[in-house]
């Protein structure tokens, strides 16, 4: 049986993974959980199986191997990058790759917690999409400086962080259409993961989930 990877109908914490799988060639059951309909978009239908599926901290993504069975987009990502040769391949790499990680992270989910701004509670939407919008360049750059002539981010290799990176620049992309423009070195990286010719053949596929971004119940989901 294939492996499974579940997530919610979207690309959020799933697509770098989705990606990285495309990219190895690794067959894999893409299961969609999806909420109930509007207005209340009930989360039932996932929390129902939820606590049934055997992994432990259950959540989504989750990824069921066999015996291999975990939630954490992060430990999802990292054992895949293990089995197939997306580790970094020094010291010098691994730091640059763990900044990465970490920082994508944080820019991840200051990204959700505006696009989900009514769900979380945390008040005016387009007044937190300004302020949002108005820091985003300052971002942007550390991530162009960090980069600076390294094809990839942990430097001369492709890994897994790449994928996540790509990701979180693509959703800025479609939010805040413009904002990679002014940094050459970012729209050369983006250019250079689509042309990796298993990335792009995916991209051009059925399978590929160009949108939504985000969840049903999001105040921004990118469609
Ligand atoms: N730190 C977790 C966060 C997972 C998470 O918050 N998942 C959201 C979707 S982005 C969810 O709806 N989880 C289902 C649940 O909490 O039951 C990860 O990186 O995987």
């Amino acid at each position: 049986m294939a492996p499974v990877l579940g997530y919610w109908d979207m690309r959020g914490l799933a697509h770098p993974i989705r990606m990285l799988l495309h990219y190895v060639g690794e067959e894999f059951e893409d299961r969609r959980h999806t909420p109930g309909p509007a207005p209340d978009f009930s989360l039932d239908p996932w929390l129902k199986i939820k606590f049934t599926l055997g992994v432990p901290f259950p959540n989504l993504p989750y990824w069921i191997d066999g015996d291999t069975k975990l939630a954490q987009s992060h430990a999802i990502i990292r054992h895949l990058a293990r089995k197939h040769n997306l580790c970094p391949k020094s010291e010098a790499e691994t730091i640059r790759c763990d900044v990465i990680d970490y920082q994508v992270n944080d820019f991840t989910w200051d990204l959700i917690y505006v696009c989900y701004n009514d769900f979380f509670k945390m008040g005016n939407y387009e007044q937190r999409r300004i302020e949002y919008l108005d820091k985003l360049p300052s971002k942007l750059k550390q991530y162009s400086d960090f980069l600076g002539d390294f094809p990839w981010f942990a430097g001369n290799n492709l890994t897994y962080v790449d994928f996540m990176a790509y990701e979180i620049f693509e959703t800025h992309r479609a939010f805040a259409p413009g904002c990679l423009d002014g940094f050459q070195n970012l729209t050369d990286y983006m250019d250079r993961f689509e042309a990796l010719p298993a990335i792009r053949k995916y991209m051009q596929s059925e399978e590929f989930t160009k949108k939504p971004y985000f969840n049903k119940f999001a105040n921004w989901r990118g469609d």
